[in-house]
């Protein structure tokens, strides 16, 4: 038999106080004697030691306590200072102990002088001894009752318990010091527990039965790593309390029927499609009453929205069942013949998302629930539906979670193993990035594709990740379905109440292979010979409640039948569907933003210009602390002086720029979040977003969100240092709101390879797959200056292969030709090389009619250079983005003089400007700048191959051959002078590394293709034709 449910089996051990009560109830001395004070405590315990002291002790922990004690009676908790010193004046053991109280002030009636310390009667000390057990041992049921529980529906898991064994239960009391005779004697119970419910002491045999029955039966509680008094004491007292696993015959009937769609669901699509992957939800269908527990719950607290994200597993069962997407629409996925009436490439019916406004019978009120479309990526949606989440927070004003949350599903292999799992737990606590506590569901079939556990993971839980949050853990057994509904109806008041994640872990099996083609057999043939005689949990479910006369088999038979009937029906309206609709599987509808048929309202672009007093207004914002009495630092006074100066000239550097972009934005009422690491400051130190007060501590200013009074929200926010994590939360946080613009900026461009799979399964092709579109700004800094190869490029090559326009094709010109051309495109990738530029880039983000992701390579050096700085002019009201930016210097007045056309992208224009200026070839070769790479501006750049007819065509890129944007330009290229002209390429040469480390190689090696480009015989001497 494998270990299932723990590879750590072997570190199972006994807490360390149960062993160090048993030694002072055995051999040792008490060691309380008023002349031991000589003993000296080294170790001071502090704050949540002090809080929950047995998961701490030392190697004597009762020793250890009273040494602190000795040292300093404040040092440990109220509970134990009252203890020894009522044991000190001679009070009895039971009422010595205390439970704790609050960590301020002394229990009424308590003393509160130390007195000498003495207990001499054996006998005393045996009840003293006898409660610390009694204590020490309900405590170990509470950390390590989980240990014992039965969760495993097979009862195959198999925690090695004999090499460490877990010290509790009733074959174990003597390593508490306790024995057989002490089980009738009837004990005190301490405030850390509810096992009592209105009796304050029971007996030890009592104690003990209701403590194996809140924790070592089908649930089990891993809470007690919690620092927080007060959580721990809540769960305590939702698992502890008797009866609390009580269901009215009314509740019970619900599950059934919730059952039974669940069961059912999966046997209809098997016998309709018994070929068709559906990765079915059998062995663990109490997801669904699972699901539906929690939402239930929620609405009842009030929440309006749910917003969900999901693997492959069980999602058609949820699709139907809980978000209750009709049943036909799903059944068309299955029918080969229909084809697709959207544009796009669609998805597997198993990824799509969806969303539903429906009334939630148990709380009566209206509950919105949507599950996100996502990739086969496991676990990659989990931030987008963070994101999502935060962002309908947000507009809804709703700044506690208290209308809108998440819930996350998760398969036990990913939950383990993704480290975006991880990332997203790290966002959920942060100030800008909290969703106020998120329920994770973990369908743990203990197996993931054919691996078993022990080779999957190191931890003794897949959900051990959660710890790292202080998430409660609530493990159970799924084969038992109002263990599961209970356990989520307090994981569900848990997050509505402290706002914190919570995880559900349903262990549960698979019952047929990884999916329905999968022969299980070849690599798990115990665990499918003993699940192959594991009775189904309905039938098992639907027994019991007939045995308790809840239903008769006569009901249950028509609650089969009445759901099989609404699948059958369902199937034959699928039947008349001719085709298949893409925006049916929206999950983030954007109502009024489109026209009724999905359509952009327009095929035009406004000027993204703006007056000259509106800039100015903006400026001085940006250069100015709008707050009294704040104190900034003397650098950056000259930092927003500097700004100031540049206003009066009219002028403006890329800071500025950006700073006029996004607060024109937010005066026309559009919301603006820039986040990112160190977007505040800026990497660059040219941003300062947010000002800080030298004298007062996190006292913050942000001049943005002073622009005027009516203006929108600037939102802008260090993150977390998580790419993956951060870049998808922002994804799914465009994804809310279609009127709002959401910006990521990598600290350095090339870091965002951490992030690939939001960019290559969401940003690139997320339209295409799932038909909504997303607005989000990818900020990259980019440029080879020196700084070695993992700070210079953000890889623009592999952005740009994965654009979607046709390098083979010139398209067709028209009017509206840049407009219609981005709507065509899958992204928008620019490298502007003016603050103006960027300007209108940003802007034209918003006031295009539809919304696609925009990725800048933004500069480094150029934030300070004094060229790349724009006039104001290019920023007033008629001015647009420039796609292309033509030469306007002597090439334009004479273009048949030319002899050299230069196109390129970026910070490199400024090295060519300057080289093309030292060498005195002013009037002979032309540069061009291409700011928008993709799609790619046919149109200017024939334009401009046409007006230098007589000049050789160059394509000059500072990044290696391989990389950059030579292989994408050069197709293009190629097919705007149709393939009549040479053209040539200026560049370093193709490398495996990004750049070079050595500043001297660097130097070089840009010295060398400036040479190439000015080189006018390099027809003969150069081998690089495109
Ligand atoms: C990131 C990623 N890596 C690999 C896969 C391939 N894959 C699909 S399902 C699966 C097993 C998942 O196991 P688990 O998370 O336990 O879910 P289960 O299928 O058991 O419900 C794997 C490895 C994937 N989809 N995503
Ligand atoms: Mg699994």
């Amino acid at each position: 038999m494998h270990h299932l449910r723990t590879t750590a089996a072997a570190r199972l051990r006994p807490l360390t106080a149960v062993v160090s009560v048993r030694t002072h109830c055995g051999s040792r001395t008490w060691p309380v004697q008023p002349h031991r004070r000589m003993l000296q405590s080294s170790s001071r315990h502090k704050s949540s030691v002090a809080v929950e002291p047995f998961l701490h002790g030392g190697g004597n922990y009762m020793e250890e306590m009273y040494r602190t004690w000795l040292d300093d009676p404040s040092s440990v908790h109220k509970s134990w200072d009252v203890f020894f010193r009522n044991a000190e004046t001679g009070a009895a053991p039971c009422s010595a102990y205390h439970s704790p109280s609050p960590l301020q002030g002394t229990l009424p009636g308590q003393a509160t002088v130390a007195a000498p310390l003495s207990i001499s009667d054996p006998h005393l000390e045996k009840l003293v001894g006898d409660h610390l057990a009694v204590h020490t041992l309900i405590r170990a049921y509470q950390v390590r009752g989980h240990h014992i529980a039965k969760l495993d529906p097979l009862d195959i898991s198999c925690v090695d318990l004999d090499d460490a064994p877990c010290s509790i239960g009733s074959h174990d009391l003597g390593s508490y010091g306790l024995n057989e005779s002490d089980l009738d004697k009837v004990f005190r119970l301490p405030k850390t527990t509810f096992i009592g419910g209105s009796e304050d002491s029971l007996t030890l045999r009592e104690i003990m039965r209701r403590l194996e029955a809140a924790y070592c039966q089908h649930i089990g509680v891993e809470f007690m790593f919690i620092n927080d008094v007060q959580q721990c004491q809540w769960i305590r007292h939702k698992f502890e309390s008797p009866g609390i696993l009580h269901f009215s015959a009314e509740e019970k009937r619900t599950l059934l029927a919730r059952m039974v769609q669940s069961t059912r669901f999966e046997e209809f699509l098997q016998r309709k499609w018994s070929s068709e992957k559906r990765f079915g939800l059998e062995g663990c269908e109490s997801l669904i009453p699972a699901l539906k527990t929690i939402i239930d719950q929620s609405s009842s607290s009030g929440v309006e929205s749910v917003i969900m994200g999901m693997p492959h597993r069980g999602r058609l069962n949820v699709l139907a069942n809980v978000i209750r997407k009709e049943l036909d629409q799903i059944f068309c996925q299955f029918d080969p013949k229909l084809e697709a009436a959207d544009e796009g490439s669609g998805d597997v019916k198993y990824h799509l998302g969806m969303f539903h406004k429906r009334m939630n019978r148990l709380s009566d009120k209206m509950v919105t629930l949507s599950l996100m479309a996502n990739p086969s990526h496991l676990e990659a949606v989990d931030p987008v539906v963070q994101g999502k989440t935060k962002a309908e927070q947000f507009y809804s004003g709703d700044s506690e979670g208290k209308k809108v949350m998440s819930i996350l599903i998760h398969g036990d292999a990913a939950f383990a193993g993704q480290g975006v799992v991880y990332e997203t737990f790290h966002l959920s606590d942060l100030p800008s990035y909290t969703t106020h506590g998120t329920v994770h569901v973990v369908v743990n079939n203990q197996i993931g594709f054919t691996t078993d556990p022990r080779m999957a993971r190191s931890s003794a839980y897949p959900t051990d990740v959660a710890r790292v949050v202080n998430a409660p853990i609530f493990h159970v057994n799924a084969d038992d379905p109002e263990a599961v509904t209970y356990v989520c109806k307090v994981a569900s008041e848990w997050r509505n109440t402290f706002h914190k994640d919570v995880v559900v872990d349903l262990v549960c099996y698979r019952r047929n292979g990884h999916n329905e083609m999968d022969e299980p057999m070849f690599t798990q043939p115990l665990m499918y010979k003993r699940i192959k005689k594991q009775k189904g949990v309905l039938l098992t479910y639907a027994e019991k409640l007939m045995g308790e006369g809840v239903v008769t088999m006569q009901e249950y038979q028509e609650e089969v039948a009445k759901y099989d009937k609404i699948c059958e029906d369902a199937y034959a309206r699928s039947k008349d569907e001719k085709i298949l609709h893409i925006k049916h599987w929206l999950d983030s509808p954007w109502p009024g933003f489109f026209t009724a048929d999905g359509r952009p309202k327009t095929m035009s672009c406004e000027s993204t210009g703006l007056s000259e007093e509106q800039l100015v207004h903006i400026g001085q914002v940006a250069a100015s602390v709008p707050v009294e009495g704040f104190t900034v630092h003397t650098g950056l006074s000259r930092v927003l002086k500097a700004r100031a100066d540049m206003l009066r000239q009219r002028a403006c550097d890329w800071a500025l720029g950006e700073y006029m972009a996004l607060g024109s934005l937010l005066q026309q009422g559009v919301h603006v979040r820039l986040s990112g690491q160190d977007v505040e400051r800026g990497t660059f130190s040219h941003r300062h977003h947010v000002l800080h007060d030298q004298n007062v501590d996190k006292k913050t200013c942000v001049p943005m969100n002073h622009i005027s009074p009516d203006q929108a929200t600037y939102t802008v926010c260090n993150s977390s240092l998580s790419e993956y994590g951060v870049l998808g939360f922002e994804l799914g946080f465009a994804m809310a709101n279609p009127n709002a613009l959401v910006l990521w900026e990598a600290q350095f461009g090339d870091f965002h390879n951490t992030a690939q799979c939001i960019i290559d399964q969401f940003i690139s092709s997320g339209q295409a797959k799932w038909f909504r579109q997303n607005g989000i700004v990818l900020l990259l800094p980019h440029g080879m200056e020196g700084m070695g190869p993992e700070h210079s490029s953000a890889r623009p090559e592999r952005f740009l292969q994965m654009c979607n326009d046709d390098q083979d094709v010139f398209p067709n010109e028209r009017e509206d030709f840049a407009v219609r051309q981005m709507y065509r495109c899958n992204w928008m990738v620019v490298n502007c090389s003016t603050p103006a530029n960027y300007f209108h880039a940003l802007r034209r983000q918003i006031l295009l009619p539809f919304r696609k992701p925009l990725i800048v390579f933004t500069p480094k050096s150029l934030l300070r250079h004094p060229d790349a700085r724009s006039s104001l002019d290019h920023m007033l009201p008629g001015t647009h983005f420039r796609r292309v930016i033509p030469d306007e210097g002597p090439p334009a007045t004479q273009p048949p003089n030319v002899k050299r056309l230069i196109f390129c992208s970026g910070k490199i224009y400024y090295d060519l400007e300057r080289e093309r200026k030292n060498r005195g070839m002013d009037a002979a070769v032309a540069l061009v700048r291409v700011e928008q790479l993709s799609p790619f501006p046919f149109d200017l750049v024939k334009a401009e191959t046409e007006r230098y007819a007589n000049a050789d065509v160059v394509w000059c890129q500072e990044e290696h051959k391989n990389q950059g944007y030579y292989d994408y330009i050069k197709p293009r290229l190629q097919t705007t002078v149709g393939h009549t002209r040479p053209v040539w390429y200026a560049g370093r040469d193709p490398a495996a590394a990004p750049a070079t480390g050595n500043k001297h190689t660097h130097l070089t090696e840009l010295q060398r293709l400036l040479n190439t480009a000015f080189d006018l015989d390099l027809a003969r001497n150069n081998p690089n034709k495109l």
